[in-house]
This record gives structure tokens, sequence and C-alpha cells, in this order.
């Protein structure tokens, strides 16, 4: 009698031995068609394609269906789902005491420009080194529909009620603000979103990226300004996007002409080819004026707006060191007795 072995295919692994199941998470629970998980998706791709270890990633979020898509993705990582518009705050303690976690940062419209404006604001000034992704449809999609702060004038609810106030457009407040990686993106723009996130991986610093990411069960109807029609008909793509990891040879392919690299701290580069528009990502009044442009055109321009990799870190204005917080034994972080008799003298 003979025996046959059946052998199986090898399993398809990244440069860290990873299979993709080792970034993906518990199966979402979002309506479907959400933006969102379109999100959830890039990451995914993204974080076991650059062959980033899950071990060392940080998830952080606040409340709304936005905030709970961390749970589905990168279930391996450490994850913290904070109070409503206060991830900022856990996040810059996390990243203090651990600098070497990688920060990943996903939160709402509501979540950031509304309750969590404040928060968002001292985020962006002091440049903690982590990506925020604002999910952004407009509305507070987990408590039924809500306009949000970047709700457009004249965008109305599904019944018909529109919004008298202007938006905030969180691009342009992080670029006032001192943001060192700006772009916006679209949830049904695969391979500009896929670029968007590779490069914010490779910066370090704050990289703030805002994705309209249409809500469809409140707000994918014809009045809204963040449906799928809407962007569909209304994207403006500032440039073609391409980014090139350090592990990869970056001498080869380099297209002569219209095209712009800019190299990123770990030796990574954003490519960047120019369609109609000369755009320059490091002039951040340019980037302000091409926003603004936009806007008066009823146009979203999408793409990276603006790129600094000159200006230090929170980290690096604090001076922590190499070896992170949470490292450091008792005596190195902790005053002796005498000391802190010293200091109560001193105070008497
Ligand atoms: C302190 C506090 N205020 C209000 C709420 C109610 N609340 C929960 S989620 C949310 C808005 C979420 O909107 P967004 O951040 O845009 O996320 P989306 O659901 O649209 O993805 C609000 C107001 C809350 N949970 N906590
Ligand atoms: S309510 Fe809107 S934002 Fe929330 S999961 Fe459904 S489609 Fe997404
Ligand atoms: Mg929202």
């Amino acid at each position: 009698m003979s025996t046959s072995t059946v052998t199986q295919p090898p399993k398809k692994t990244n440069r860290i031995g990873l299979e993709v199941i080792s970034y993906r998470g518990s199966k979402t629970t979002l309506c479907a068609g959400c933006g969102h998980n379109s999100v959830s998706e890039r990451l995914i791709e993204c974080f076991y394609e650059l062959g980033v270890s899950p071990y060392d990633v940080a998830k952080f979020s606040g409340i709304g269906c936005s905030s709970k898509s961390p749970a589905y993705f990168l279930g391996l990582s450490h994850g913290f789902n904070g109070v409503h518009g206060r991830m900022p705050a856990i996040a810059t303690g996390a990243i203090l005491a651990n600098s070497k976690l990688l920060g990943l940062g996903v939160t709402g419209d509501g979540d950031t420009a509304s309750i969590g404006i404040g928060q968002f604001m001292h985020l962006v000034r002091r440049n903690l080194p982590m990506i925020y992704i604002i999910e952004n449809n407009g509305v507070y999609g987990l408590t039924k529909g809500q306009f949000s702060a970047t709700a457009d004038l004249g965008s109305t609810l599904k019944s018909g009620t529109p919004n008298e106030l202007p938006p905030f457009d969180c691009c342009a407040l992080a670029l006032k603000w001192g943001a060192t990686f700006v772009a916006r993106s679209f949830s049904g723009d695969k391979r500009q979103l896929q670029a968007i996130i590779k490069t914010a991986i490779a910066h370090r610093g704050l990289s703030v990226i805002d994705v309209i990411s249409p809500c469809v069960t409140f707000n994918d109807h014809d009045g809204s300004t963040k449906s799928y029609s809407y962007m569909k008909d209304h994207e403006e793509a500032l440039h073609e996007l391409d980014f090139v990891p350090a592990f990869q040879d970056i001498t080869v392919d380099i297209p002569e002409g219209e095209v712009m690299d800019v190299q990123m701290h770990d030796g990574s580069h954003l490519r960047i080819r120019k369609l109609h528009r000369d755009f320059d990502p490091t002039d951040r009044l340019a980037a302000l004026g091409a926003l603004e442009e936009a806007e008066a055109k009823g146009e979203v321009l999408t793409g990276v707006l603006y790129v600094n990799t000159a200006k230090p870190t929170f980290l690096e204005l604090l001076n922590l060191g190499e070896a992170p917080l949470g490292t450091l034994p008792e005596a190195k972080v902790r005053p002796t007795r005498a000391a802190l008799d010293e200091l109560m003298e001193e105070l008497r």
C-alpha cells in the first residue's frame, strides 16, 4: 500500500516572519459599508507590509464608532480606549512612559474637533511622536448622527435640517498649530490612504491624517458633504503618492521629471508625482493657501499637505534620553529621603 503526503504551500509572511493574521483584530461590529472599516483594512495592510511588530504598537482612542475601530485591527498590540475627547492626554502619558512604542491614535471628528479640540490642540503643539487618524464623517455616528464641528456649512442632516455653523478644518488647524505631518485622504481611496499611512509610520513626530470616512447610516445622503457620492464628485488629489520604505532599494526606478522625493527620518522616501499642481509639501503657507482655495471652490483636497522633519519632538524637547522612563530603576526616578528632606527644609 502506498502512502502519499500532502504538502501545504508555504504561508505568506512579511519581513519579520509574521502572517497577515497577526495584524488583524476582532470582527467588526460597525455598519457594513462604514468608511471606518476601510481605514482598519488599510492599517492592517500597512503595518503588515512594512513589517512593524504589532507588539511594539500602542493603540489609543476615545469614544465613538471610530474609536471602537482599534478593536478590529492589530489585535496583538497594546490598546487603551479612553474617555470621549481625552485620548491625547492618555497617549502622551503612555508614550512618555515608553518612548519605544509606536503610538497609533484613531479618533472621530466629534472626539477630536468637538469635545476634544483642546486636547488635540496641545498634542499638535507638543509634536508628540504618534500617528493621529481622524475618521471624519461630519457627525456623531455612535449617538445617532448629530452634526459635529467638522460638518460643512449648509450640509444637511438625514432629516433635512441644515448646519448653520462654520466647520473646523482639522488639517488647517493642525498646520496653524505647528503640526509636522498633515495629510487628508478619503476612506475609499485605497492607494492614496496606504501611501499616507506608510509615510506616517516613518515620520518621527505627530502625523495628523484626516480621513473623510462616510457614515452610511446617518450621513450618506444627497445633502451631505461627507458622503461617498459627494467625495466621488469633489475629491481633488494634490498629487500621486508613493512610499518607498528604507529597506527597499531607493536608487532604482526614480522616474524623471515631475517627481519630488521627501526623505523621512528612517531613510524611507515619500515620493510625490505631481499632477496638475506645482505643490511643495514642505511649504506650510502654501498648504494653508491650497486648503483655503479648495474650500472656496467646494473641493476636498487630498494628499500629503505638509511634512517637516526638522522640528524636535516632545520627547527630544524634554531630553528624555534613550531608555524608556518606564524601564528606569527606582533609584533613578525616585528622589532619596535625604533629597526630599532637603527640599522640605527649603520650603519652610
Ligand atoms: C463625556 C462624554 N460626552 C458625550 C458622550 C456621548 N458621545 C458618545 S460618542 C459621541 C460622538 C462620537 O462622534 P465621533 O467622534 O465623530 O465618532 P463617530 O461615531 O462619528 O465615528 C458622543 C457625543 C460621551 N460618551 N462622553
Ligand atoms: S453609525 Fe455611521 S459611523 Fe457608526 S458604524 Fe454605522 S456607518 Fe459607521
Ligand atoms: Mg464622526
